[in-house]
């Protein structure tokens, strides 16, 4: 795995708020990580959660269907799984997390395979961090392509620098491509870059840079394996996206998030000197 990040890189992440990072894994990690993504969503039946059908706030769409077919979304694979669990609690990837968004700690808010299954729907431009159940500007991603990410299959596209400039209002992922240019008026002019990647290559984003991907022209799949990582320290924000019904009725606005069944904490430079 390359792990080490440059200067540069973690530079441009802080400016650009993403970074690729060519040939992440090795051919014998694409394998793993391809087997445990296999395993995982064969033993999930369906469920998009452990026991849960839906997440709260994706898929808000009228039209579900139209969602359905953006991407098959399977969260949180590293609690049923003992292969991805031991992919996403890799403090490697914690530490490059930690780095990039120059944090003490970082904790997994989630995990979630994309699968864009042939003929997908394109992902519409979005943010993340507003889904999510804590309010941090420097909450990021992993997004790592476990197929060949093209033009033609839905690779992703990010607009640049967006991060310093979005809040957290987001129309999230629905039919209209453009409609967070009808939020965001002023940054409709911004010029968008793709990011095509080979199998086993990874981008990490901030969840605040505005992010899409293409339709899947092909009648192949393009399967990722993404990680959204929460600061450690975060608070409880009132939204409940993948948190259960238990878990919202004992949380208050402002208590911690720090149940490591839940969200474990992966790095920290408290631990990890
Ligand atoms: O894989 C995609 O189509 C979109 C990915 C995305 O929005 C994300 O990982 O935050």
């Amino acid at each position: 795995m390359k792990n080490e990040l440059s200067i540069d890189q973690i530079q441009k992440f802080q400016n650009d708020g993403y970074v690729v990072i060519e040939d992440f894994l090795s051919l014998e990690e694409l394998d793993y990580w391809r087997e445990a993504l296999d395993e995982a969503v064969a033993k999930r039946k369906g469920y998009k959660m452990p026991g849960r059908k839906e997440v709260y706030g994706k898929g808000d769409d009228d039209d579900k269907t139209y969602y359905n077919n953006v991407f098959e979304q399977l969260i949180n694979l590293w609690q049923d799984n003992e292969k991805m669990r031991a992919i996403m609690l890799d403090e490697r990837l914690g530490k490059m997390a930690a780095q990039l968004s120059q944090v003490d700690g970082i904790r997994i808010w989630h995990d979630q395979a994309l699968i864009k299954k042939p003929w997908a729907n394109p992902t519409s431009w979005h943010l993340d961090t507003p889904y999510w159940s804590f309010t941090d500007r420097r909450a990021l991603s992993i997004w790592v392509a476990l197929d060949d990410a093209t033009y033609e299959n839905g690779c992703l596209f990010f607009l640049p620098g967006t991060n310093h400039r979005t809040t957290f209002e987001n129309p999230g992922i629905g039919k209209n491509m453009g409609a967070i240019f009808i939020t965001y008026q002023d940054l409709v002019n911004n010029k968008s870059v793709s990011a095509p990647m080979k199998a086993g290559s990874c981008s990490f984003h901030n969840g605040l840079t505005i992010h899409g991907a293409n339709a899947n022209m092909t009648p192949g799949f393009r399967r990722a394996m993404t990680c959204a990582y929460m600061p450690d320290g975060n608070t409880y924000n009132g939204t409940q996206n993948i948190l259960s019904d238990e878990q919202i009725i004992s949380l208050r606005v402002g208590d911690l998030l720090n149940d490591e069944k839940q969200n474990p904490l992966i790095y920290s430079t408290k631990i990890n000197t």
